[in-house]
């Protein structure tokens, strides 16, 4: 049976995509996307990657930094003056793509640190935004961490995605794992979730995408899911880009979150050739989902980046996902 990649129905895109975008930025900006958001203090918070560059001239700048936004309505977005975060030393040239917890009244943010000795995964802690104290910065190669918004069995808990490129016999063949901290600092007692040759569309890599969202089912976890055609011409402004980014869904176990429950089989959210903000950019055919909110009412808001180069929202309702999982 041919696999279909294509959006599910249950799918909408927010009428104001792209909801960020470099002009929307107050300071050298560029690329905009692949943000973290969750809602904090009564408010929508999101920080975004903003790689600098000159949109007209399609260039890179070099410079990668965290911004900072508001809002009221997770829609418009007020973003603040100056970057809120980046990291930068011999050692390393930049952090990027945030994630954001809020766990017990503080907020979380799990990202990625390129260093001249391969790319780790970091998690810092902060109350205001305004100062962050870094916890913990695995060894490489990991990426893509997400916390959960609560302990499991008296530990925080999160997903990951190492990437065994050596040991796993085929290049980039990367899944999602599960790990366990008492503390946030210290991580252990692994477990393989999902492996990547158990996504029917995939022919690539996997890895997490936003931090679950709890409901009675189980966690509702969004992962990023590619697939790669050395045939396709060349899609992007960045150059030699063959792949196509699309976003899965799947249900974890309450009380065993490394327990698949449920996995849909066809993707959620697939960049579409008609939809210009996901079809060109930096590089074409990229979703990048990094925050879900699940509302009072039901509604899931899904944040996305798109293209690698601008900030997108699309919405669905939770008991339309979580069917979407169990179906068998
Ligand atoms: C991944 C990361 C993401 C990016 C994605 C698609 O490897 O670099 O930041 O969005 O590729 O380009």
């Amino acid at each position: 049976m041919a696999i279909r990649i294509e959006t599910h129905p249950v799918i909408r895109r927010h009428p104001a995509n792209p909801i960020l975008t470099g002009a929307m930025v107050p300071y050298p900006a560029g690329l905009v996307f692949n943000a973290g958001v969750t809602k904090f203090q009564g408010r929508y918070v999101m920080v975004f990657r903003n790689d600098v560059a000159d949109l007209k001239a399609k260039k890179l700048l070099g410079k990668t930094n965290l911004g900072l936004a508001f809002s009221k309505d997770g829609v418009k977005w007020d973003v603040s003056k100056k970057p809120c975060f980046d990291m930068k030393s011999d050692e390393i040239a930049r952090a990027y793509d945030p994630r954001l917890t809020a766990i017990d009244g503080r907020c979380y943010m799990c990202f990625a640190v390129d260093t001249r000795h391969g790319v780790r995964g970091g998690i810092a802690v902060t109350e205001d935004f305004e100062t962050f104290e870094v916890l913990h910065l695995t060894v490489p190669d990991n990426r893509n961490m997400v916390l959960f918004p609560e302990k499991v069995d008296g530990r925080y808990v999160r997903l990951e995605r190492p990437f065994p490129v050596y040991s796993r016999g085929r290049f980039e063949a990367f899944d999602i794992w599960f790990a366990r901290s008492p503390d946030l600092r210290y991580w252990g007692d692994m477990e393989l979730v999902l492996g990547a040759e158990q996504v029917a569309w995939v022919n690539n890599k996997i890895g997490p995408a936003a931090p679950p969202v709890k409901t009675p089912h189980g966690w509702l976890t969004l992962f990023h899911g590619v697939d790669k055609d050395d045939a396709r011409a060349s899609w992007g402004w960045e150059g030699n880009w063959k792949k196509r980014y699309s976003a899965g869904i799947m249900l974890l176990d309450l009380k065993e979150p490394w327990k698949i429950v449920g996995l849909c089989p066809d993707p959620l959210i697939v960049p579409e050739p008609g939809i210009e903000y996901e079809a060109r950019g930096f590089r074409d055919y990229v979703i990048f989902p990094g925050g879900m909110i699940l509302e009072p009412d039901g509604e899931v808001k899904i944040y996305y980046g798109a293209a690698d180069t601008v900030e997108c929202l699309a919405t669905a309702h939770v008991d339309e996902l979580v069917k979407l999982c169990r179906k068998r």
